[in-house]
C-alpha cells in the first residue's frame, strides 16, 4: 500500500519519561479526566489548509515546504494524493477530526460548474477515506477570500453578483459538509469589512451580511444539516476593519439581527490576541453569553502584529483555555481545531508531526491542570466570596431588580465607611502556578 509518511509509525502515549520524540508525553486518549476521556474532552482536529496546502512562501521568499505529493503535476491527482496523505497522517497521529475549506481540497476549474465537479470528485474520495479510517469531519467552510472577485468581500460586497456567487459557494460547501456528516459549519470571511469609509455603505453591508447568514441557516435546515453554524471573529488581516472584530462584536451582530439562536462562535486564540484580548477573555465572553461553539487552537507571537497561526505550546494559555472549556461543560459538537502551521523553516514532513504532537501535549497538560483547578474549587470559592454582598440585603435586591435609585441613595447615605476587599491577584496567580506545575 502507498505510504506518504513511511518514517512515522502510529504515535503512542509514552509519558514524559520517554525520550521518544514521536510519542505523546501527556496526551493519552484513553485516560479519564473527570467524567470523560482525554479524547472526548479535547476533540482534536487537523486543519487541512495549513497542514496539506501550506507551501511556506511569504512576501519575501519562495516556498520551502517539502511534501510527498510535490512532484505530482496533474492538479486533480495531486489533490487526491493530499487527501490520502491527510488520512494517513491523521490516523498515525490519532486525531479524530479534520476541517477544510472547499477550495483547499479540490482545484478550481474554468467555471463555477467545473469547480463544483472537481469538488464532488474529491469529496467522494474523502467519503471513502472517512469510512476507512476513524476520522470524521469537525467542520467545513467556504473559502470566500482568495479569488479577485472577493476583493471587496463576499456577502458584504458592493456587487450583487459577488453576493450571489458567495451564496452559491456556501450552498455547495454546506451540501458537501452535510454529505460528509460534518458536525459544524464555519463562516469566516476576512474580506467582509472595509478599508476606507470614503467608499463604504456600512449599514447596507451589515444588513446584507445578516441576510446572507439567514439564507444560509435556512438552506442548512432545508437540506437537513443539523450541525452547528459558527461565526469566527477576527479584527483585521486581510482587511483593515473586519466586521466580526471579536466575540463581543460578533455577538452584538447576531443579537441585532436575531441570529443568536442559529449561530454560535468559533473562537481562535490568535484572533483574540490580534483584537487586543487574551484567548481566555474571548472564551469567557463567548461562554458567558452562551455562544462558545468551537475553538481554533493556535497562538500568535506577542512581538509580531499579525496572524502567525503557530502551534499552541504555552501550557499557561492551554490551562486557562481548558478552564473555560470545562466550565462551559465541554465543546461538543465543537472541538479543538489546530488552525496552526509549522514555521517556514520547519519544512520537513516530520515537522508536521512534531507540531501537532506539541500542540496535543500542551492541551492535554492544560486539561489536567484546569481539571484539578476546577475540582479544587480554589478559584470559584474565592470568586463566590468576592461577590457575596449580592447574596443578601441591598445586593440581593439589586440582583432581583427589586430596588431603585431612591432606595440606593438612602442606603448610600446610611452606609458607614465602605470597606472593599483585596482582589488578591498575586495570590491567585500563585495558585494557578501550582496547578500548572503539578496538576
Ligand atoms: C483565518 C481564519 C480561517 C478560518 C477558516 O485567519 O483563521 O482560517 O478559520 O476560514
Ligand atoms: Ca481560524
Ligand atoms: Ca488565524
Amino acid at each position: 500500500m502507498e505510504e506518504f509518511f513511511p518514517e512515522v509509525d502510529r504515535i503512542a502515549y509514552e509519558g514524559p519519561e520517554s525520550d521518544e520524540a514521536l510519542a505523546f508525553d501527556y496526551y493519552d486518549p484513553e485516560e479519564v479526566v473527570g467524567d470523560r476521556t482525554m479524547a472526548e474532552h479535547l476533540r482534536f482536529s487537523v486543519a487541512f489548509w495549513h497542514t496539506f496546502t501550506e507551501d511556506g512562501s511569504d512576501p519575501f521568499g519562495a516556498p520551502t515546504m517539502r511534501r510527498p505529493w510535490d512532484d505530482i503535476e496533474d492538479p486533480m491527482e495531486q489533490a487526491k494524493a493530499r487527501v490520502r496523505a491527510a488520512f494517513e497522517f491523521m490516523d498515525k497521529l490519532g486525531v479524530p477530526y479534520f476541517c477544510f475549506h472547499d477550495r483547499d481540497v479540490a482545484p478550481r476549474g474554468d467555471s463555477l460548474a467545473e469547480t463544483n465537479e472537481n469538488l464532488e470528485e474529491i469529496v467522494a474520495l474523502i467519503e471513502e477515506q472517512i469510512e476507512r479510517y476513524d476520522v470524521e469531519l469537525l467542520w467545513g467552510t467556504a473559502q470566500l477570500f482568495y479569488e479577485p472577485k472577493y476583493v471587496h468581500g463576499g456577502a458584504s460586497s458592493p456587487d450583487a453578483d459577488v453576493f450571489a456567487h458567495a451564496a452559491a459557494q456556501v450552498k455547495k460547501a454546506l451540501d458537501v459538509t452535510e454529505r460528509l456528516d460534518g458536525e459544524n459549519f464555519v463562516f469566516w470571511n476576512g474580506r467582509d469589512g472595509y478599508e476606507t469609509l470614503l467608499n463604504t455603505d456600512m449599514g447596507l453591508e451589515l444588513d446584507n451580511t445578516a441576510r446572507f447568514l439567514r439564507m444560509a441557516a435556512d438552506y442548512a435546515e432545508d437540506i437537513g444539516f443539523d450541525g452547528q453554524l459558527l461565526l469566527e471573529p477576527k479584527p483585521e488581516e486581510p482587511t483593515k476593519h473586519q466586521y466580526d472584530f471579536d466575540a463581543a462584536t460578533a455577538f452584538a451582530f447576531l443579537r441585532k439581527y436575531d441570529l443568536d439562536d442559529r449561530f454560535a462562535l468559533n473562537v481562535e486564540a490568535n484572533h483574540a490576541t490580534l483584537a487586543g484580548h487574551t484567548f481566555e477573555h474571548e472564551l469567557r465572553y463567548a461562554r458567558t453569553n452562551g455562544v462558545l461553539g468551537s475553538v481554533d487552537a493556535n497562538r500568535g507571537d506577542k512581538l509580531l502584529g499579525w496572524d502567525t497561526d503557530q502551534f499552541p505550546t504555552d501550557v499557561y494559555a492551554t490551562t486557562l483555555a481548558m478552564y473555560e472549556v470545562l466550565e462551559n461543560g465541554g465543546l461538543t459538537p465543537g472541538g479543538l481545531n489546530f488552525d496552526a502551521k509549522v514555521r517556514r523553516a520547519s519544512f520537513e514532513p516530520i515537522d508536521l508531526f512534531y507540531g501537532h504532537i506539541a500542540g496535543m501535549d500542551a492541551f492535554a497538560r492544560g486539561l489536567k491542570a484546569a481539571h484539578a483547578l476546577v475540582e479544587s474549587g480554589e478559584l470559584t470559592s474565592f470568586v463566590e466570596e468576592r461577590y457575596e454582598s449580592y447574596q443578601e440585603g441591598i445586593g440581593r435586591k439589586i440582583v432581583e431588580g427589586d430596588t431603585d435609585f431612591e432606595e440606593l441613595n438612602r442606603h448610600a447615605l446610611d452606609t458607614k465607611p465602605i470597606e472593599v476587599g483585596s482582589g488578591r491577584q498575586e495570590r491567585l496567580e500563585s495558585v494557578l502556578n501550582r496547578y500548572v506545575l503539578e496538576p
